[in-house]
């Protein structure tokens, strides 16, 4: 029988840290159109007509709603791209961002 003793292995390999996610929100106004805003999120977070719809509704009826989380910088780019397609037409349709906890 061989007698070595094997040492317990401490972990040596650094965990990677995963960047945090950030959450894109739609906020409720009064002016932008229910259709409009289901075109925005249809076409610049490719949800489906139902998805959207859901959507819209809940910020409209609660005041925000989280439409999905991407890293910060994916996050940010799609709400400013998003507003920015709302103000075009001259809506005061916002999209803002926050980190998850
Ligand atoms: N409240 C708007 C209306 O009644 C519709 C709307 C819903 C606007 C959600 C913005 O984030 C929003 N026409």
């Amino acid at each position: 029988m061989s007698d070595i003793t094997l040492k317990p292995r401490t972990r040596t390999k650094p965990k990677t840290a995963r960047p945090k996610l950030h959450k894109v929100i739609l906020v409720n106004d009064d002016f932008t159109p229910r259709e409009f805003v289901v075109t925005v999120l249809k076409a610049e977070f490719r949800l489906s007509e139902d998805q959207a719809y859901r959507v819209m509704i809940t910020a409209h009826q609660r005041g925000v709603c989280v439409v999905a989380v991407f890293p910060k910088d994916v996050a940010e780019t799609k709400a400013t791209r998003a507003t920015d397609a709302g103000r075009r037409q001259g809506f005061p349709l916002l999209f803002t961002t926050e980190p998850e906890e």
